[in-house]
């Protein structure tokens, strides 16, 4: 065979001598942590031409999404910050001059310096955005610099199930739909928002399981996996537990001896629960009785069972923690808990991920933590969150800001800080134009950038290595396989110098990245070295997923040593805040009058195959799979108000409106409302109110919403 000429080798893109191609591995880090796919980039000149999944990757296996297929156009995207720059118009124009690293961190140095010295370490925030894998290192910074303010997305993201789960039962868990013979799946939409998950999904399906899924929406999880698919009014999922539970105990499917051997406070919850009768909880959920009762009938007795979790949807609204805590509380009432087929107790490792090992991650910045965290953002009104998260609650950032209460803050240092993504986005607007100070860490020229005083360019993941740990006992740590673009550093490293500027005393910080992944996996038997051996995963010899009933026999983490109906750690809350022990339930839009002028309920939000929250919106081949904002709303609201298929509606109600395109179709129930979030030409979170919170979590109410709608 005669080998094609080297222009066919390139043209094809083959690596070898002839065509100077290398092919290297990295990640993608563009969505969540527990889905950076292995990546085989294929590199010319120091240029990604090419990129595909990995196929020796235990987490991919060679595929990727849309999103990482186009990780191309992300690294190269035309807004990528160039150099740092200084601000040279008003806040949110855009205008700056490019200036040195070494001139940045000189005006940083200064200005932190002289809030800490004048106001106090707390006036400086520290506030990270959706990436990951600098977290620890950002929240070590805030600790060494003095202050107690760290904060991240995570205010609105996954941690009020992570309080919920640990309030109740001592650890978070993991489904064991391997094990199960039915899984209720609670909005669980894994094909939109974890898209590798949808073939295992189908395997499960495949091999009989029975699955029951609590959607307002119509989803490829409800046509293709629902045996029973309950289409609840968004925000009344609390009920429907509720209601399900009383009905388990009107059969007696309950699991007696768990209640009695395991649990604490049963009698008070079944009490309270007596209020949600069949009929009652279909008038609060919308849903009729016969399905609820089959629902409850199959998740019962077709056990094992196990639920699996979101990662955010039923915690977007004002009563989203203790709607969590009443679905978990099915698990105690069937017993299906550290039971094989139900929710297994697990631990996390390392950016919440379920790896079968430990490292020290929170120790990074527990050491050097500089005062008590009551002193944090949001201390006083989300006292819960306070006390059972490491982090401040970002949904009060803005109004402290604004109102200089309990103390002023003055600056922010941001990495990939987004206004776009808080309720009431133009408070938080607001609140940038008014702080002295903003500084933040970008890959692009993004509107929030806008507002920042000094603007420093960060790199991808291809421009950079990072420790990542991967469920089934997976390590890796990867190597850049480009240098850094332009004059970009990667977040750590600009963390790193300006602790020598400021002249900060933390020695780990100082060493850099690999000093601080050394610190976090010094208990591993396997070295950073040997993960930087090869280019991929490597196992860690003594990861081992937990065994069901080893948490049981260890004994519930919890202060009763039991699974709490009622959780001891809301007691001390009850008469300062009003915060109950046991499961309550209140509607989600009890908090603002029931008007006429808005019917409708607005959900926003859900995710998007090809996008991830704001950022993907920018990118052409990713923007053809969805080019313009849209409303989805019911077949029935359409006809009624005249409105057609891609015909322009405006949504609105007191806080702000959005002109979007009607998609009318039979995904999503009458009187609901669904938009998509993040984008910059209809942002909905112009439309959710800033004190729309959940007063045990401080999560914003994002899912439901008073609206209306008109065609424009
Ligand atoms: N209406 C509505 N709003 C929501 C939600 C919803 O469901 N509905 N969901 C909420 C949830 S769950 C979440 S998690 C948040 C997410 O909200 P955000 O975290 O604000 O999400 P992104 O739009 O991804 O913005 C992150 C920014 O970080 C930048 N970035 C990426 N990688 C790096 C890096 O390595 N270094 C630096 N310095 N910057 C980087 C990106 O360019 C981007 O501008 O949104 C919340 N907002
Ligand atoms: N492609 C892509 N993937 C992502 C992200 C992304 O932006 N893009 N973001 C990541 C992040 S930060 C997060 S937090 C996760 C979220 O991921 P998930 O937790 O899976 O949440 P979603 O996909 O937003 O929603 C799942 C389903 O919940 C339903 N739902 C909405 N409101 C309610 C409600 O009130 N009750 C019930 N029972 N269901 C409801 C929605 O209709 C949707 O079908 O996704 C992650 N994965
Ligand atoms: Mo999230």
């Amino acid at each position: 065979m005669t080998r094609p000429d080297t222009s066919a080798l390139l043209k094809a893109k083959i690596p070898g001598q002839e065509t100077g191609i290398e092919l290297k591995r990295t990640l993608c880090d563009i969505c969540c942590p527990g889905a950076h796919c292995g990546i085989d980039a294929y590199v010319k000149d120091g240029v990604v031409i090419k990129v595909e999944g990995t196929r020796e990757h235990p987490l991919n296996r060679g595929k990727l999404c849309t999103k990482g297929a186009a990780n191309r156009q992300y690294i190269y995207r035309k807004d990528r910050l160039q150099t740092p720059l200084r601000r040279i118009s008003n806040r949110g124009e855009g205008r700056f001059e490019p200036i040195s690293w070494d001139d940045a961190y000189e005006i940083i140095a200064k200005r932190l310096g002289n809030y800490k010295k004048q106001f106090g370490p707390d006036s400086v925030v520290f506030f990270s955005g959706y990436a990951k894998w600098y977290r620890q290192f950002l929240h070590r910074f805030a600790y060494s610099f003095g202050s107690i303010n760290y904060g991240s997305e995570c205010s609105t993201c996954y941690k009020s199930n992570e309080m919920a789960w640990m309030a109740t039962a001592g650890t978070i868990t993991e489904a064991d739909k391997q094990g199960a013979n039915t899984i209720l799946g609670w909005a669980q939409n894994g094909f939109h928002s974890s898209t590798l998950a949808g073939a295992r999904y189908l395997a499960l399906k495949d091999a009989g399981k029975k699955f029951i899924i609590v959607d307002p929406r119509r989803t490829p999880a409800t046509q293709k996996l629902a045996d029973i698919h309950l289409q609840l009014r968004p925000g009344t999922d609390g009920a429907l537990a509720m209601g399900m539970a009383r009905f388990i105990l009107d059969n007696g499917w309950e699991d007696r001896d768990f209640i009695e051997k395991y649990t604490h406070g049963f009698e008070q919850y079944a009490d309270y629960i007596k209020q949600f009768d069949l009929k009652r909880t279909a008038e609060l959920t919308g849903l009729e009785t016969r399905d609820i009762a089959a629902a409850t009938e199959l998740y019962a007795t077709n056990g094992p069972a196990c639920i699996h979790e979101s990662s955010s949807p039923v915690t977007h609204h004002i009563n989203g923690f203790q709607n969590y805590r009443a679905i978990i509380c099915l698990n105690g009432i069937t017993g299906n808990f550290d039971r094989k087929g139900g929710n297994i107790p697990c631990e996390s490792t390392y950016y919440d991920q379920i790896a079968g090992y430990r490292t020290r991650e929170h120790e990074l910045y527990r050491e050097v933590q500089p005062g008590p965290r009551t002193n944090g953002v949001g201390a006083d009104r989300f006292p819960l969150w306070t006390k059972m998260m490491d982090e401040f609650q970002a949904m009060d950032l803005a109004r402290q800001i604004l109102e200089g209460t309990p103390y002023p803050i003055k600056a922010i240092f941001g990495m990939g800080l987004n206004f776009r993504m808080f309720p009431d986005t133009k408070r938080m607007i607001k609140a940038l134009r008014s702080v002295e100070f903003f500084v933040q860490t970008e890959l692009f020229m993004t509107d929030t950038a806008k507002f920042a005083d000094i603007l420093l360019p960060a790199c991808t993941s291809f421009e950079r290595g990072e420790f990542k740990a991967y469920p089934g006992g997976y390590a890796a740590f990867t190597k850049p396989v480009i240098e850094p673009l332009y004059e970009c550093k990667n977040d750590v490293e600009i963390l790193s110098d300006l602790v020598r500027v400021m002249e900060i005393d933390d020695p780990v910080l100082a060493l850099g990245y690999d000093a601080g992944a050394r610190f976090m996996l010094r208990d591993l038997s396997v070295s950073i070295e040997d993960m930087k051996a090869g280019d991929l995963p490597v196992l860690v010899p003594e990861a081992r997923d937990p065994e069901p009933g080893e948490y049981l026999s260890a004994g519930i983490k919890t202060p009763t040593g039991k699974f709490e109906f009622a959780a001891s750690v809301i007691e001390e809350f009850k008469d300062s805040h009003g915060l109950s022990p046991i499961p309550t339930y209140c509607d989600p839009l009890s908090d603002e009058e029931e008007t006429e002028d808005f019917p409708f309920v607005l959900n926003t939000g859900s995710r998007l195959p090809h996008a991830l929250h704001s950022r993907l919106h920018d990118m052409p081949w990713l923007r053809t799979l969805g080019k313009t904002p849209w409303a989805d709303i019911s077949l029935a609201d359409a006809k009624r108000l005249g409105i057609d298929e891609d015909g322009d509606i405006e949504v609105y109600n007191r806080h702000g409106s959005v002109t979007v395109k009607a998609r009318p179709s039979v995904k999503i129930r009458e009187g609901v409302v669904h938009i998509y979030h993040g984008y910059r030409e209809a942002n909905v979170n112009d439309l959710v109110g800033g004190e729309h919170l959940d007063p045990y979590s401080g999560f914003p109410g994002f899912k439901s919403n008073r609206c209306n709608i008109r065609r424009v």
